[in-house]
């Protein structure tokens, strides 16, 4: 995961648990199709999966609150949002008037930070299309963005906002698509093959449908795409974006894949590409133009087998609805390094306010968990983590902090931190631990991580 600097992000750890892929249809009485089609039969239906990716996700949040900045260049980062930050400037400026949060979109444009003049080593997490113009987006210090756009908008994260609006996109796709895979804050796949409406023009109605029903109740707009599989449906969602919808079928491969470079096969990473480039294989079809052998000798049986079935379009990943999480974790890079000892209160205020934070997630969600462990980073970008495994489960936060203060003072801590992490792993569920299931609950459950491979 790429920083984002000073914005505290959480990672669910997920591991894969049942497969449903179930070939019954349920009602919903949001699909308009589903009454007229749930009798027909399912054996002979092509396997269609969508890929459902949210537009400019975080910036698309914060228009919602500030309609005025629509089509304007917007970015998010640089630091976590203080709530009135905005309203205090206007109560100032306007002390004649009342201002609260119902006043929002009457903040004049003259009120927001611009990216000119930005200093510090922020960066951005998404931008709107009218920034991305300019060539800045995902991952972009938003000095250089400065730069480029200094008349961008810049705002501050919000994650508690988009984790809202995140659960409640997807509350809409299951409830007319039950079969829905979570991938992420932002993403999830869809098994459309067996739901009503979900074969006709090969998906493109379904997806309307989704798209209309998560605007008309979020304000929010999605990119779709749908194929015979999870590999091209990912693909398939970026053509159109944003707000669009786009088809492959099984023959589009060589007219509408193969053209495409290797990277956008989700799997190949920069230095697969790099390694890939240096044998003189740049797109999807140069890949699938070399013999499998030749890709296992070079990279290995599996990843040479992998490589060459994706560069096929071949994909037989099911759509995966349920999973439990293994472990949670906050974690938080600094706006600029802080040094253990010199910085011991501010790095105490954090490091119980992360604790705090996992607590709370663990509570939301009905977990209680027995590893606890810390992240840190140093200032020369090396990790080191430590974790116990304490004799009961837990979700309190202070029980989190002091056995994650016990893991701190393990920890080397002569340079200077850039990120600071806590995670609670071996996780159950609540009630399952309160009742003494462990034994029971454990076997319902996914193997752990192994050791040493935190966050
Ligand atoms: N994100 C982030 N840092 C990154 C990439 C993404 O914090 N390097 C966050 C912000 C995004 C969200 O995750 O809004 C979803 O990521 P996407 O890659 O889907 O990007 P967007 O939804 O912003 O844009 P797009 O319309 O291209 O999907
Ligand atoms: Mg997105």
């Amino acid at each position: 995961m790429l920083d984002r600097t000073a914005a505290t992000s959480w990672v669910l750890g997920r591991a894969a648990a049942t497969i449903v892929a179930s070939l019954y249809c349920r009602l919903r009485f949001r699909n308009p199709y589903a009454a007229s089609e749930v009798n027909t039969t399912t054996a002979t239906r092509p396997r269609r999966i969508a890929h459902l990716d949210m537009d400019a996700f975080y910036a698309s949040v914060e228009l919602l609150r500030y309609p005025q900045l629509k089509g304007l260049p917007v970015v998010i980062g640089g630091g976590r949002r203080r709530e009135d930050d905005l309203l205090g400037k206007l109560r100032v400026a306007h002390p004649e008037q009342e201002w609260s949060s119902a006043h929002l979109h009457q903040i004049p444009l003259d009120f927001f930070p611009r990216l000119a003049g930005y200093t510090g080593r922020g960066v951005i997490t998404t931008a709107t299309y009218a920034a991305r113009q300019f060539g800045i987006g995902s991952a972009v210090g938003l000095m250089k963005a400065a730069k480029l756009c200094p008349q961008a908008i810049l705002l501050p994260v919000d994650f508690d906002q988009y984790r809202h609006y995140s659960r409640r996109f997807k509350a809409i796709i299951t409830d007319i698509a039950p079969l829905m895979e979570d991938r992420g804050v932002d993403e999830v796949y869809i098994d459309f093959t067996d739901v009503p409406g979900g074969q006709r023009e090969a998906g493109r109605v379904l997806a309307r449908l989704l798209q209309k029903s998560i605007f008309e109740d979020t304000g929010l707009t999605c990119s779709v795409g749908v194929a015979p599989n999870k590999l091209l449906a990912k693909m398939a969602s970026e053509f159109n974006k944003p707000n669009g919808i786009s088809i492959v079928l099984e023959d589009d491969l060589k007219t509408k894949i193969w053209p495409l470079a290797c990277r956008k096969i989700n799997g190949i990473g920069p230095k697969a590409e790099a390694k890939l480039k240096s044998h003189g294989i740049e797109t999807i079809g140069q890949l699938a133009a070399r013999d499998q052998q030749w890709l296992m000798d070079h990279f290995g049986e599996r990843s040479g087998a992998w490589l060459h079935a994706a560069s096929h379009g071949q994909d037989e990943r099911p759509v995966v609805t349920t999973s439990e999480p293994v472990n949670m974790s906050r974690e938080t890079t600094f706006e600029s390094d802080l040094h253990a000892v010199r910085d011991r209160a501010e790095l105490g205020a954090i490091f119980t306010r992360l604790c705090e934070q996992v607590a709370g997630d663990l509570q939301r969600k009905g977990y209680v968990g027995k590893t606890i462990g810390i992240k840190l980073r140093f200032d020369d970008f090396q990790i080191v983590t430590r974790d116990q495994t304490i004799g009961y489960f837990t979700s309190d936060a202070q029980e989190i902090r002091r056995f994650a203060g016990q893991c701190l003072k393990r920890a080397p801590l002569q340079k200077r931190l850039r990120l600071l992490g806590v995670r609670v792993g071996a996780l159950l569920k609540a009630e399952d631990a309160k009742a003494g299931n462990e034994d029971a609950a454990r076997a319902a459950l996914p193997a752990h991580e192994p050791t040493g491979q935190l966050f």
